[in-house]
């Protein structure tokens, strides 16, 4: 080697001085794939990469979002300080400052206006500890009945059909690991492919075991392209199309009868609904050819195990409750649940989509599952906070119905952490215009959102390379997320900003924590005995054992990997049919003539929910840059609209301007738009105000719209 060489890799060697690990999972979905920052420091700069780690659910495996994580966390635009609204423009505050304005103003409120003036509006992105000190912080800090969280907009669909029908909610019942065995598998309103690509290899390996898999979805994804049959749906009718399969599955006699007998309720009545419908009209509704829905029955009916998965493509209707309902109806007919290789997955969002939907964020949810409603449920959780049963608030309401409460002037002052409501809630326009009524607004984000952007005070939060806690993942395996990143500026944890809120307003006895531990003992006491109980779960366990499937009710049971063996969770411990109506409740929007075509919603691979994040990462932005309308060429011709070209989308709502994607797989009554983009792109402008009236689900996958170019 030349000495020009030689001095060339010396100098190298020593940019490249230093390397430090950071253990960590993913900020994103519910797979909370672990994974590791990497950083390498030369005296100049530094560099960082991130890298899989092994663990039971992805496997050491991370996707295009996970590998570009850090981008955003170590971004410039990250929130250092406290900042205050004054005339319109964001300045600098102490923490100190900070604390003095939210009690003087939340004081005020309060006095003014009663307790329940305030409303705290929560995250299932934060961890369990955090969750849950959200939870303790209304009833206990604020003493208001209203808080709720974005997981309303998410989860709550399946968690009410699952809590409904099976007495508990966990979003898989059985491991991740028995998918490959399954015979047959129903993917119905789920972008796993995209939404949670690091599952993808479990369904894989399914189909090279043979496995049939079943689709369910009114567009071609990178999904339904590996199913073996494709059922595209007409937009809001998976209830409809559900009884079809009922239908076929009673009258082919491919049901198991002696299950039904010993372990169901409802079946009959179920039978006799289903046997007076007719299969030419369940066709005509749901737009599934006949011979579909009878092969897809045939097939689940007859394979010796098979599993249904949903997730927000049947869940995100103002019907989503009870089409998952009828999801189920399926599994019990047919045995398929409780049993190896067979069984229910609702595919949980967010990181914490689990975790987050059983600590008490809920309005009408005291932690472990408990209800806030039950006279033996409050009396517990009142004895693990120390306080007073009747001091101890009653529910509230749902997410967006809070919101609702802030146009009309009952709720006048909001705590919100990590959420973007302005973007992510229906009606987007109409919620902006609420949030700007209130009197006082505290956000808790890492960036100025556009909901923080509405704000009277942004507190800055550390991410998740820097906070650690426990998540619940997809399966619901509760494991420890190690973060030891520092933390840059003023920024503090979550959980520190609630407790120090909380002394602030005197409330301090209740909130003395130290580590996301302390908070994570008083958890599982607060659990214990519950349905999601916690109470033998620990972190030293967590390190060791590599998460833990809840229910764990004691520091010597394993966790729990397969629900419903031998009963389900019902006082009499049979599982609940019921019967579903091709006509639900509440009417779906149909196109019209004003208003000719289907509009539904959803996601890509390379954006996460309303962007804040991912559109700070270059890789990601450069991506997927803006957002964009999905349209069948055909349908597209009709309108003069060609491919890539500025469409406006008006709905009853409001508009918005986005290009067009020609797509010749996509049905043609329908338009696609994704939801990661606000202001004039927030497709959240054109969606309705109307909920499941169950569950309070927003209508998100159905609005009736008409589409024009942009004359340029
Ligand atoms: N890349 C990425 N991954 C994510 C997220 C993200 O924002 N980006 N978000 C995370 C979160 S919080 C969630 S909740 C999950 C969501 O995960 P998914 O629910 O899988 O995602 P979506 O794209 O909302 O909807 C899934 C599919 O439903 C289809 N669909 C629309 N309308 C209907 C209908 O009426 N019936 C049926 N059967 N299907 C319909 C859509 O075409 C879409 O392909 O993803 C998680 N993972
Ligand atoms: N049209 C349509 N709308 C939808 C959906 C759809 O499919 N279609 N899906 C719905 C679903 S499933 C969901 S889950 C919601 C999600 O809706 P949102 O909750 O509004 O979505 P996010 O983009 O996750 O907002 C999180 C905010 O918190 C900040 N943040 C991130 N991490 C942290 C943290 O650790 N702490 C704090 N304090 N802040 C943090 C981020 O910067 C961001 O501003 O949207 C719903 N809206
Ligand atoms: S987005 Fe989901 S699948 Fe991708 S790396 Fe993160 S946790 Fe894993
Ligand atoms: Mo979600």
């Amino acid at each position: 080697m030349t000495e020009m060489l030689l001095r060339y890799f010396r100098t190298k060697q020593k940019e490249a001085e230093t390397e430090k690990v950071y253990d960590t999972q993913c900020p994103f979905c519910s797979m909370q794939c672990k994974m590791q920052l990497i950083e390498q420091s030369t005296v100049t700069r530094k560099k960082y990469k991130t890298v899989g780690k092994n663990n039971p659910t992805s496997e050491g495996r991370l996707c295009i979002k996970g590998l570009n994580a850090h981008q955003h966390a170590i971004h410039t635009d990250r929130l250092k300080h406290p900042l205050l609204k004054v005339d319109g423009e964001f300045v600098q505050i102490s923490w100190a400052e900070a604390m003095g304005i939210i009690k003087e103003k939340f004081t005020s409120i309060q006095s003014q206006y009663g307790k329940n003036a305030l409303s705290v509006y929560g995250s299932a992105t934060i961890t369990n500890e955090e969750a849950y000190l959200l939870g303790k912080f209304a009833r206990v800090g604020l003493e208001t009945k209203y808080i709720d969280y974005n997981g309303r907009l998410c989860m709550s669909a399946a968690a009410s059909a699952a809590a409904q029908t099976f007495g508990m909610d966990r979003g898989f019942t059985n491991t991740i690991q028995e998918i490959p065995h399954s015979r047959c598998l129903v993917l119905a309103g789920t972008n796993i492919a995209e939404c949670q690509p690091t599952i993808m290899p479990y369904f894989e390996k399914a189909k090279e075991n043979g496995s049939f898999i079943i689709a369910i979805d009114p567009r071609e994804t990178s999904t339904t392209k590996m199913a073996d049959l494709h059922l595209k749906v007409k937009p809001g009718m998976d209830a409809a199309l559900a009884n079809g399969l009922l239908k076929v599955i009673i009258e082919e006699q491919l049901i198991d009868e002696s299950f039904i007998h010993e372990r169901v309720n409802g079946f009959t009545e179920v039978k006799e609904y289903v046997s007076s419908l007719d299969l030419d009209e369940v066709s005509e509704l749901t737009g599934v050819p006949v011979n579909q829905i009878k092969k897809a029955a045939t097939v689940f009916g007859r394979e010796e195990s098979g599993m249904i998965f949903t997730a927000r493509g049947v869940e995100q209707q103002t019907d989503g409750s009870t089409a998952v309902r009828n999801f189920l109806n399926i599994l019990l007919a047919t045995g398929k649940i409780g049993k190896k290789y067979s069984g229910f997955g609702a595919v949980t969002g967010q990181g914490n989509g689990q975790g987050a939907r059983e600590h008490g964020q809920k309005a009408d949810q005291l932690p472990g599952y408990r209800s806030i409603e039950n006279d033996e449920h409050r009396k517990y959780i009142s004895g693990v906070w120390g306080i007073n049963e009747k001091d101890l608030p009653r529910k509230g309401v749902s997410a967006f119905e809070m919101i609702q409460k802030m146009d009309e002037g009952e709720i006048k002052g909001l705590f919100l952490m990590c959420s973007n409501p302005v973007v992510s809630n229906p009606s987007a326009e109409f919620v902006k215009q609420a949030i700007e009524k209130l009197d006082f607004f505290v956000a808790v984000d890492m960036f100025i959102s556009e909901s923080a952007r509405l704000a009277d005070l942004i507190l800055p939060t550390t991410s998740y390379l820097e906070t650690p806690g426990t998540m619940t993942n997809v399966e619901g395996r509760v494991t420890l997320r190690e973060a030891s990143f520092p933390v840059r500026g003023e920024a503090k944890h979550d959980w520190q900003i609630i407790c120090e809120v909380a002394e602030e307003l005197g409330k301090g006895e209740y909130f003395s924590f130290s580590s996301p531990e302390e908070v994570f003992n008083e958890l599982r006491i607060a659990t214990r005995g519950g349905i999601a109980d916690y109470s033998g779960i620990t972190y030293d366990r967590l390190r060791k054992e590599k998460g833990i499937l809840w229910p764990c009710p004691d520091e010597n049971h394993s966790g729990t990997e397969r629900l419903f063996e031998t009963e389900f969770a019902h006082a009499d411990k049979k599982a609940a049919m019921v019967v579903v109506s091709n006509t639900p409740a509440i009417s779906k929007e149909k196109p019209t003539e004003d208003f000719p075509l289907y509009l539904t919603t959803g996601r890509v691979m390379s954006h996460y929910l309303t962007g804040v994040q991912t559109r700070k990462s270059s890789t990601l932005a450069a991506r997927e840059f803006e957002s964009y309308m999905e349209i069948h060429p055909s349908t597209a011709e009709k309108y003069q609209i060609k491919d890539n070209m500025l469409v406006k989308i008006e709905s009853k709502r409001g508009s918005i301007v986005v290009r067009s994607k020609w797509s010749q797989t996509i049905r043609k009554d329908t338009v696609f738009v994704p939801f990661h983009w606000a202001d004039s792109q927030n497709v959240n402008r054109l969606v309705s105000k109307k909920l499941d009236p169950t569950c309070k689900m927003p209508g998100f996958k159905v609005s009736a719209v008409k589409i024009s170019p942009v004359a340029n």
